[in-house]
């Protein structure tokens, strides 16, 4: 109840109709700086740190070698004492190159639990990003996948089998945002390009990464999709203009090419801001049609998140200067809502490995304390039938129907 009423204080410009704070109660308390790891994970992280690393590098290059379905398992009794120890676990995450995606690649490497595969549109910077960062040499490697082209999205998918790694959890975190953009720009494909990429390209990558999630033997697969206040209109935020509203979805059936469809979702004009808060949605309601498909049958937790208002990352590298100036004291200062990529970054590691955080289909959020707690969805990015016609009409997009 103290942590519900918490999240409602943090949050006194949103608003919230209901904030569950199930999950929360291990994190408050626990946490140092809110941090994503729980008390048993801290508590024997420096010894099978170490431990995993090694065994981890030991085996690999007889993974290599392997197929994916014939990885170790996940558990073994090798260790000492016939106790029982975790493979390190493998995740992707796409977009890690810069702000959340780097932080939360460095949260998840520096556990020492996890090997990092960067999925980069661009592998120089995103080398340098690791680097930069203080991420260790062996706990990452950068791979190259341009969302903005179907074929890339493809090839990334057969070079991650060859590598022969296991995938336990997906991330798709990567977008972009077009706020002063006039004109439409498209995909290598031709859909607008911020529902294109964040959207479209992560409906291909995860659709077609699912065998290789349900091939792995980790005790909790995940895939998860970053949202964002801004696409639900059940808030504050949600309501600046111009407000997130798929319609009845012509333009998105028209294949959002700008010439013989809308190059936005509803068939309206083109506006930069409101396609990528579409774009949004449209991540959000996947993630639920993914729950409602697959989770019964495959015990894969889908999930989605709003981190906080990360204000100072690159998305935000086309508004015009002054906006860049303003916009992080505003979130600071006046809203409240911002968080720093570090702490946004432990959250995000949070959705995608901590041992408490397995619940599926949703989506959350975290109050002033930092502690998690299940956020309500506005009533389009929870519509049932939208999300299954999002889904339809996206398999159809890509080529999978
Ligand atoms: C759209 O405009 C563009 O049209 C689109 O192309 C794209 O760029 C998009 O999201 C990007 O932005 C959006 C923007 C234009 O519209 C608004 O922001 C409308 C505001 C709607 C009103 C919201 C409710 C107001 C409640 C206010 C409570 C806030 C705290 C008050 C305390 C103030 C003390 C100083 O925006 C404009 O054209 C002008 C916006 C003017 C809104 C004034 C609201 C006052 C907020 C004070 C903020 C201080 C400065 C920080 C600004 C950075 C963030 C915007
Ligand atoms: P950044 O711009 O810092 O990071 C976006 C990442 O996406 C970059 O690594 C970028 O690569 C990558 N990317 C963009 N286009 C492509 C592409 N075609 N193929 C592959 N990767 C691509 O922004 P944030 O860290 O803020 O955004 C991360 C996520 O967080 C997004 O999903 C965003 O919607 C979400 N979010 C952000 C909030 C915020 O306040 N910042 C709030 C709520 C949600 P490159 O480095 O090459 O440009
Ligand atoms: Mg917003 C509680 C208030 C709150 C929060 C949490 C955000 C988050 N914003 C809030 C309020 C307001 N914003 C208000 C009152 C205004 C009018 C002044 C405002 C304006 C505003 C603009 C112009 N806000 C923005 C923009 C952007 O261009 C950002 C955007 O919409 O990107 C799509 C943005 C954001 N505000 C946020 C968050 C998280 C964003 C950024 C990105 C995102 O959703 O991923």
């Amino acid at each position: 109840m103290a942590l519900q009423s918490a999240s409602l204080v943090s949050s006194a410009f949103i608003v919230h109709k209901e904030g569950k704070s199930s999950a929360a109660a291990s994190f408050k308390d626990s946490s140092l700086f809110g941090v994503s790891l729980s008390d048993h994970v801290k508590a024997d992280f420096t010894s099978s740190a170490l431990r995993c690393k090694r065994e981890f590098n030991a085996r690999i290059g007889a993974v290599r070698a392997q197929t994916t379905a014939t990885a170790s398992p996940a558990v073994n009794r090798s260790a000492p004492e016939g106790k029982k120890t975790l493979r390190q676990g493998c995740v992707v995450v796409t977009g890690a190159s810069s702000g959340l995606g780097l932080a939360t690649a460095k949260a998840l490497a520096e556990t020492g639990k996890w090997h990092v595969i960067m999925a980069c549109r661009d592998f120089l910077k995103a080398e340098r990003a690791a680097k930069s960062a203080g991420m260790a040499k062996g706990s990452y490697t950068v791979m190259h996948l341009d969302l903005a082209s179907l074929d890339s999205v493809r090839q990334f998918v057969e070079s991650f089998r060859r590598s022969g790694r296991p995938l336990d959890v997906l991330v798709c975190n990567a977008a972009v945002y077009q706020p002063t953009a006039k004109e439409p720009t498209f995909t290598a494909d031709g859909f607008e390009l911020s529902v294109g990429t964040n959207h479209l390209g992560h409906f291909l990558l995860s659709r077609l990464l699912m065998d290789d999630l349900q091939k792995s033997d980790y005790p909790s697969k995940r895939l998860i999709i970053v949202g964002s206040i801004t696409g639900n209109t059940n808030t504050l935020a949600g309501n600046v203009p111009p407000k997130a509203n798929l319609g009845d979805m012509r333009g998105l059936a028209g294949g959002l090419n700008g010439l013989n469809s809308s190059a936005m979702i509803d068939g309206g004009d083109f506006d930069g801001a409101k396609a990528y808060k579409d774009s949004k949605v449209c991540n959000m309601l996947t993630m639920q049609e993914f729950h409602r498909r697959y989770h019964e049958e495959t015990g894969i937790t889908f999930a989605s998140l709003y981190p906080g208002c990360i204000a100072t990352t690159g998305l935000f590298r086309e508004h015009i200067p002054l906006f860049r100036l303003l916009f992080p004291p505003f979130q600071k200062y006046i809203t409240k809502g911002y968080v720093s990529e570090d702490e946004a970054g432990k959250r995000l590691a949070q959705v995608a490995a901590d041992p408490s955080l397995t619940k599926s289909g949703v989506y959350w959020s975290w109050n002033k304390d930092s502690a998690s707690f299940e956020n309500q969805l506005s009533q389009e990015a929870s519509d049932a039938d939208k999300a299954r016609k999002v889904w339809e009409v996206s398999e159809k997009l890509v080529g999978l129907a």
